[in-house]
């Protein structure tokens, strides 16, 4: 029987790829993000076994959160698979020159919007006793690194999230992962800086950084894990990467 994962942030780079995935692997998806017109594509790209709902809302928009996933058809409410993706950087700055915008969108997005959609999600996740969790943190949620401030903190609580969910929710059969990516390839740091293409590029030259579909197919093989086992807690660098500021450009390796 085909299973069902609420993926938000299906609209670009890993949770887009992480539900084309989970569609070729007997996952129905119900996608969300706040751009319908990249559902759309999603919709038309997923595997043609797959059924999908894209479900437009804003994670920060707390009342837009309970009413789509309250509001869910019950074919699709016993959802086994949620991945709390959505997120991004807003700005690179020393804190003393930070913009206080940013730092509420960051909070807003990467802590409370994945705390409501949680929030909405579990409940049938407790009731069935089954259910997985998983939570994208971030090298930024392990280390901070100069001018990631408040970036790093919104990731630092992600990691705490995840640890007190996994407590929280261990006698009830629902399990909880955090995946934590090093420097992935996506519009992430165009989101950072703010729609500079240029700029973006450069966070990903000299190196083969890691793609979204490295991160998809991680996710894949943690939901696929058998019914006793539970990988709390994954980092994942490029090769290239040594810590939150570490990349060694033009490496030679012979992996
Ligand atoms: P992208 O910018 O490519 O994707 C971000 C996704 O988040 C988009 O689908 C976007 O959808 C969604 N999103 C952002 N804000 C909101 C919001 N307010 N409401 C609903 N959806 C929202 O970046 P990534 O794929 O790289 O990022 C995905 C996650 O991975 C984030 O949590 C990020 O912090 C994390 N991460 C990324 C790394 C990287 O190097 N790329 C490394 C470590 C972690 P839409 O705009 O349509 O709403
Ligand atoms: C994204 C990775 O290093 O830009 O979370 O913070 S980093």
């Amino acid at each position: 029987m085909r299973k069902i994962a609420l993926v938000t942030g299906a609209t670009s780079g890993i949770g887009y790829a992480t539900a084309l995935t989970l569609s070729q692997n007997g996952y129905d998806i119900i996608a969300c993000g706040r751009r319908a017109e990249r559902l759309d594509q999603l919709a038309k790209a997923i595997d043609e076994s797959a059924d999908i709902l894209p479900l437009v809302f804003d994670v920060s928009d707390r009342e837009a959160v309970f009413k789509s996933i309250e509001g869910l058809p019950d074919r699709w409410r016993p959802i086994d698979v949620l991945v709390n993706n959505a997120g991004n950087a807003h700005g690179l700055s020393p804190i003393q020159d930070g913009s206080v915008d940013d730092w509420e969108q960051m909070i807003d997005i990467n802590v409370k919007g994945l705390l409501y959609v949680s929030k909405a999600v579990i409940p049938q996740m407790v009731n069935r006793r089954s259910g997985h969790i998983i939570n994208i943190g971030s090298i930024a949620g392990k280390e901070v690194y100069p001018n990631g401030n408040v970036y790093c903190a919104s990731k630092h609580a992600v990691d705490a999230i995840n640890k007190g969910m996994k407590q929280d929710l261990n006698p009830c059969g629902v399990k909880v992962t955090a995946i934590n990516p090093g420097l992935v390839e996506t519009e992430f740091s165009e989101v950072r800086f703010k729609g500079d293409k240029d700029r973006a590029k450069t966070v990903y030259q000299g190196y083969q950084a890691l793609q979204a579909t490295d991160i998809a197919e991680t996710i894949l093989f943690v939901v696929t894990r058998p019914a006793h086992v539970n990988l709390l807690d994954i980092t994942i660098f490029p090769t290239a990467q040594g810590s939150a500021t570490m990349v060694e450009k033009n490496l030679k390796s012979g992996n």
